[in-house]
């Protein structure tokens, strides 16, 4: 077992890296967690406000800048890298960010990994395996070949890459998980359920895709940083574990629940243009990461999950306005 000590967490600012941060805080009481954010659009402070200050501390930056890296890193036994651009519609409207923090910036973090011989999880997505036909009874698995279809997937599949090759190469101790859709609180409202909940609260009709057919695999994100914790503790070096709780629901699906749940009628939302290139549907098969280290989902009753989503936005509104407004003018612009 690796018993981290004094941790380094990248993107801890954004949606899944905050809730990781919650997730060791309240967990590990031993541990000490520096945040490493650029606070970019989708990174927020307040995703991590309150937390004990001797716990956790914040440095604004950026993972692609090396001689910050050599001032933060020492001293640190891990890295748990979250840091990204994570939005497939940003990728395909401007992809040069994508490059750079997700290329780039992984390899920066691999170059002083490196260079202090530290422990290293690197976050990736299962959207790196391309999409499943709608009939296919397949799911993913960590022989599955990687064939991304978008701008984001392709710079998480090339970061992933460079993680196997400096680990064959230079001995790295580190680890991949590939994970399917999250889902829960400090999600920004770009992405499909925090989007749809938030137009709903505003009196906007929630905006579907093509023809809502496509499936996503839905995990709660605190069942992501249980994974996630288990495999930085107890994995075994240069290996992938895919991390995924069975949940598989087409988009539309979802949206009618979402507007069910919040008291409407299940048809008021309207038909936009479709994602180009969109995946019809990712599922994952966590068998690996099940039988090897014992993990398990906790959030098992996805309606559930998602009423509890819906309430933390209804009860947080001051915390989503802000990003609201140029968040759907950028998507007006793209007629979607
Ligand atoms: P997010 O967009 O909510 O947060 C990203 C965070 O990274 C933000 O706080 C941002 O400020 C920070 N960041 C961006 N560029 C940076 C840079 N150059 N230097 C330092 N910080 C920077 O993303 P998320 O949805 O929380 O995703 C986190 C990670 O999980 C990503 O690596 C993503 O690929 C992966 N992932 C996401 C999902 C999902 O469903 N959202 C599923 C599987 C894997
Ligand atoms: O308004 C919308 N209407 C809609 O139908 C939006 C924003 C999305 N969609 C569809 C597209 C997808 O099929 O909903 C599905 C989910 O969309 P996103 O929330 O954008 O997620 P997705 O593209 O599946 O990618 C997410 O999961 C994998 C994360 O954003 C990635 O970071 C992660 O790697």
């Amino acid at each position: 077992f690796f018993e981290p000590k004094n941790i380094i967490v990248t993107g801890g600012c954004g949606f899944i890296g905050s809730n990781f941060v919650h997730y060791v805080v309240n967990n590990h009481p031993d541990v000490h967690v520096t945040v490493l954010d650029k606070l970019t659009y989708a990174g927020n402070p307040e995703n991590i406000a309150g937390l004990p200050e001797d716990r956790v501390e914040l440095v604004v930056g950026d993972i692609c800048d090396a001689g910050l890296l050599d001032r933060i890193v020492p001293g640190h036994d891990a890295i748990v890298h979250y840091a990204a651009e994570s939005h497939n519609d940003n990728s395909i409207a401007d992809p040069e960010p994508f490059l750079r923090t997700n290329v780039e910036g992984t390899f920066r973090l691999l170059e002083a990994v490196r260079k202090y011989g530290i422990r290293y999880h690197h976050v990736s997505t299962d959207e790196v395996y391309g999409d499943l036909a709608l009939d296919d009874p397949a799911k993913f698995t960590e022989e599955t070949p990687y064939k991304p279809s978008s701008p984001y997937s392709s710079t998480k599949a090339s970061s992933d890459m460079l993680v196997r090759a400096w680990t064959r190469t230079y001995g790295l101790r580190t680890t991949i998980s590939n994970c399917s859709n999250n889902y829960g609180p400090y999600q920004h409202v770009e992405k499909f359920i925090p989007r749809q909940i938030t137009n709903i609260v505003d009196g906007v009709r929630p905006k579907l895709y093509g023809r809502g057919e496509n499936v996503r695999d839905w995990i709660h994100t605190e069942d992501h940083s249980s994974a996630v914790w288990d495999i930085l503790t107890k994995g075994r070096m240069g290996e992938t574990y895919l991390i995924g709780a069975d949940g598989e629901r087409n988009n539309i699906t979802v949206l009618r629940m979402i507007l069910e749940a919040m008291g409407k009628d299940p048809e008021d939302f309207d038909w936009v243009a479709d994602r180009p290139g969109h995946d019809r549907r990712y599922a994952i098969d966590s068998t690996k990461l099940q039988r090897e280290l014992g993990w398990r989902p906790a959030h098992t009753d996805f309606a559930e999950g998602l009423k509890a989503t819906i309430d933390w936005y209804v009860a947080n509104e001051s915390w989503w306005r802000p990003a609201k407004e140029a968040t759907e003018a950028r998507y007006r612009a793209q007629g979607q």
